[in-house]
């Protein structure tokens, strides 16, 4: 018997992490359909292109339509501006729930951030029942977003695993990425997990790869079944010549979020 998906949506598909996701889906579903308010290019053999903006709900209700389960990666990536984030991020996550409800959507894996925990001490180990620290207004969106799915589970039985990644790119390239960085194999590993394990509930995991020193316990996520097989320690030596090294008492050395704990104030729009 295949365990494909019948239909997976992706959002967030013309994104950095999008395109990484969107060849190493299409296997995994009968139809993988593809979404982003980007160009998103020609559609694949099994792929469906629908463009849409998350925060219309209407056009949301349409991508819904016919989805067994969702990888939500779309929205705003960075820290910024209210009214975008309100958008993309908080208004985006409702009605992504919204739709999935009245479309009986399964399971939606939800692209969290470190940034919910990102005013903890670089020192402290978390796992997932940390105290959520949100280090500004897209950390504080990711917190609503982590908010939202436990609702949905709670209330309409909507599974969701919401992974808190720290810093997927083709390498580290600062200390702060030597425990944050998540390999793209590892990514795609975690995503397929989340897909197949048989139950989720709603479940909080990080996503780094193997790295030393590790900030984040995976241990409440072990019913996934994923771990990570590639470490940041490989690209040190480059690391270390090539980045530029603030000084230890700096606030992006001292705290998870690194650098965004010093972001902003931000204009409304
Ligand atoms: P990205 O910024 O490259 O991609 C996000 C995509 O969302 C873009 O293609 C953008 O066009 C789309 N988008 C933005 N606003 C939209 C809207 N209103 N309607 C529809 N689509 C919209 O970000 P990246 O790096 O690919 O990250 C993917 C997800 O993973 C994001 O949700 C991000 O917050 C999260 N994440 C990424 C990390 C990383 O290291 N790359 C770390 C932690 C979280
Ligand atoms: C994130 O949440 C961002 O989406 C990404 O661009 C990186 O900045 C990453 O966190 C990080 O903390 O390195």
């Amino acid at each position: 018997m295949s365990n494909k998906i019948n239909r997976l949506l992706l959002t967030g598909a013309a994104g950095g992490l999008g395109k990484v996701l969107r060849p190493r889906l299409a296997p995994l579903a009968n139809k993988l359909r593809l979404s982003d308010v980007a160009n998103l290019g020609d559609a694949g053999p099994n792929e469906e292109l629908m463009p849409c903006d998350l925060g219309d709900f209407d056009a949301m209700l349409t991508l819904l339509d016919g989805v067994d389960s969702v990888v939500h990666l779309g929205g705003m990536s960075i820290d910024g501006a209210f009214e975008p984030i309100l958008n993309a991020n908080i208004r985006g996550v409702y009605n992504l729930y919204e739709a999935a409800r009245l479309k009986g959507t399964k399971r939606i894996l939800f692209a969290s951030s470190n940034h919910v925990v990102g005013f903890h001490k670089q020192s402290e180990r978390l796992d997932a029942d940390a105290l959520l620290r949100p280090d500004g207004n897209y950390g504080i969106s990711k917190v609503f977003g982590e908010a939202a799915s436990r609702f949905y589970f709670d209330r309409y039985g909507i599974e969701t695993v919401c992974m808190r990644i720290g810093s997927s790119y083709p390498k580290p390239i600062d200390r702060r990425m030597m425990s944050t960085w998540l390999s793209f194999d590892d990514l795609t590993n975690l995503v397929t997990c989340a897909l197949h394990a048989p139950e989720v509930g709603h479940t909080i995991v990080y996503g780094a790869s193997d790295n030393t020193p590790s900030w984040w316990d995976n241990s409440k996520a072990a019913h996934l079944g994923w771990t990570p097989k590639d470490s940041s320690e490989p690209f040190r030596a480059e690391m270390e010549a090539s980045a530029v090294h603030l000084p230890a008492d700096d606030l992006a050395m001292q705290y998870q979020g690194g650098g965004f704990v010093k972001l902003g104030p931000f204009p409304h729009k």
